[in-house]
């Protein structure tokens, strides 16, 4: 009888291949599955009990109800908090990064997380996730400094995400290949299920919020308006897929190529690079796509070489298939420059 690859086994296997490791990113992965297990559990409940709605209110226990992604940010902050190896987090829940001390020397790895990614779709019961970045610690000091989250997504040490869909799961890289793990609730283990994942090199899919269409650059609308023209040898017009929860958009574009886009906008003067957040959502998406072969952009550069200078800033946000990304900054470059 065979038994699938534990996410367990997948981290150690990827520890081996590193000699020099001490075993602080395994334990770190490991405090994500398991953070990933607990708010997995608390989103199943998310009709049955009194988790959805605002914070303030109270539940027939007359306990105190969190909103959800305030009680995933807790949970992962928990988790994380436990690890002595570990120095500094930064949140999107969190205006200013959070020291993690044990009173010893900071430990060796930063981590940027987005707890509950999507959350404004949570009480219509849709996909929703959570996103994590980590770094090795650059400063030397005895306590790790803000600067140690400020690092571009080349220099990531693992990325990945937790989808709380149909089925929970956790993607994630460690710079080996994008890997995928369901959770068998039976036994409460991740197991694997897709093995390296490879994006197709086109997709017929493109994924973007398009009542945003008056509000962005000529390049980008020219190249909505390309993939929408009839062309049967090429497969144009695309369809369109946007769930809205980038985790659940960017996990349908690994799976089956095209493109996801969050591009820059005029809507609001003070958010000029669109909305999505460069250090715990873009940068460790575009880590993951990289891996498995895809491209991922902010219409001009990769998001992996962008440096980031603060801790929530955005970034415009295209990624996919090669070609399609490459298509999209062709269509920047002609009509934007
Ligand atoms: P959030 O971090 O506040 O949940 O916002 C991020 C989400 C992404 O999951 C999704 O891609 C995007 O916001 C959707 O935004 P819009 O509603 O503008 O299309
Ligand atoms: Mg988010």
């Amino acid at each position: 009888m065979q038994i699938g690859m534990t996410l367990a086994k997948h981290i150690y296997d990827t520890q081996r291949l590193h000699p020099e490791a001490t075993g602080a990113l395994t334990l770190i992965l490991n405090q994500v599955s398991m953070a990933a297990k607990i708010v997995s559990r608390e989103v199943r409940k998310a009709g049955l009990v009194d988790i959805l709605g605002l914070t303030g209110q109270k539940n027939v226990q007359g306990e105190d109800v969190r909103k959800l992604d305030e009680f995933a940010n807790e949970i992962f902050m928990a988790a994380f908090s436990q690890l002595g190896n570990f120095c500094i987090m930064a949140s999107e829940e969190r205006e200013e990064p959070v020291l993690v001390s044990d009173g010893r020397k900071s430990g060796d790895y930063t981590i940027a997380f987005d707890p509950l990614d999507g959350s404004s779709n949570i009480d219509a019961n849709v996909s929703v996730g959570t996103i994590f970045a980590v770094h090795r610690r650059v400063s030397e000091g005895d306590e790790a400094v803000p600067e140690d989250l400020l690092q571009t997504g080349r220099a990531l040490a693992a990325a990945g995400y937790v989808l709380y869909g149909s089925s929970t799961m956790l993607v994630m890289s460690t710079g080996h290949g994008t890997h995928a793990f369901t959770l068998d609730p039976s036994v409460g283990e991740f197991l694997e299920c897709h093995h390296q994942i490879t994006i197709p090199k086109r997709g017929k899919t493109y994924s973007c919020n398009e009542g945003n269409y008056p509000y962005w650059s000529e390049g980008v609308r020219h190249y909505i308006a390309y993939i929408k023209e009839a062309d049967p040898a090429s497969g144009r017009p695309y369809s369109s897929r946007y769930i809205g929860s980038m985790v659940a958009d960017i996990h349908r574009t690994l799976l089956y190529g095209g493109i996801f886009m969050y591009p820059a906008d005029t809507k609001d003067p003070k958010k000029p690079s669109g909305k999505l957040r460069l250090l715990y959502e873009c940068s460790p998406m575009a880590f993951l796509i990289e891996q498995a072969g895809g491209v991922a952009s902010n219409g001009t550069a990769p998001i992996l070489d962008l440096q980031p200078t603060q801790i929530h800033e955005r970034t415009a946000f295209f990624a996919g298939s090669p070609e399609n990304v490459r298509e999209l900054e062709r269509s920047i470059a002609q009509y934007d420059m």
